[in-house]
């Protein structure tokens, strides 16, 4: 294992690399925590666990705001993460081990690989949002973010709920986002794996996301919640499962 930092503009993103035993060459699997997340969730820590046990190198990197890099949490947005993102498939694209290379993100990681994927179609093998919170920027719009609600048109200075305070900046550019668009544009094998019983993402946004996709594949997984707290087994086989 690996730990450093990849330059975003001048930001610090906090990484880790790990990479399977006995392999010169092979796949690499960015992969991305969600909204208040970080790489050592235990959720995060199973599906990185499961890549390796398959062959695939994973990277793992926290967003702006989040975990070890750098930027304030109140300050960050679908943008800056995006921007992340790319300047992380930049670096991952030039080492020299990696044959193919994947995106996986859980919630808004999850949210951020489906626009990713749309943006990288080339560059990306596969992806795998899981838990993809698509739901985030219809809420914007329509006025509802974290449980707040407000008037989409005046959009507040401030959000400050959930014990979380964020910049209107978030809403103002989650505004903007229309995920559709990112979905025709990717090709390639998708994964979604979602839990049943998830309280925060609506299933019909994940229903939607699998029949949008050329070639998308779901797993769902019973009385799992939004962490698939307990669920963890069934969450690695399924992306054991996507890479064999
Ligand atoms: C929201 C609902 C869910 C929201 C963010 C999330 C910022 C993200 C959840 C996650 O990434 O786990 O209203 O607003």
């Amino acid at each position: 294992m690996e730990e450093f930092y990849i330059d975003c503009d001048g930001i610090k993103l906090h990484a880790k690399i790990e990479r399977p035993e006995n392999s010169e060459k092979c796949p690499l699997c960015i992969l991305i925590h969600g909204f208040t997340g970080h790489m050592e969730e235990e959720h995060i820590i199973s599906v990185k666990d499961a890549m390796i046990d398959t062959g695939v190198a994973v990277l793992r990197v926290e967003m702006y705001g989040h975990g070890g890099s750098e930027g304030e949490f109140r300050k960050h947005t679908l943008y800056k993460w995006v921007t992340n993102a790319l300047a992380v498939v930049e670096y991952a694209k030039k080492l020299d081990f990696v044959t193919e290379l994947y995106l996986c993100g859980h919630s808004q990681g999850g949210l951020l690989t489906m626009l990713v994927g749309g943006m990288c179609p080339d560059e990306l093998k596969g992806i795998i949002p899981m838990s993809p919170a698509w739901m985030i920027p219809d809420g914007a719009r329509q006025g509802h973010i974290l449980d707040m609600d407000f008037d989409p048109k005046h959009i507040p200075e401030v959000l400050d709920s959930w014990g979380l305070v964020l910049d209107g900046d978030y809403v103002r550019t989650a505004q903007t986002i229309h995920v559709e668009d990112e979905i025709a544009r990717y090709e390639g094998p998708v994964l979604i794996v979602h839990g049943a019983a998830d309280p925060v993402v609506p299933f019909a946004y994940v229903d939607k996301a699998v029949k949008l996709y050329k070639d998308a594949k779901l797993v769902l997984i019973e009385d799992a919640d939004h962490c698939f707290g307990g669920k963890l087994n069934e969450l690695a086989d399924a992306v054991r499962s996507f890479f064999e």
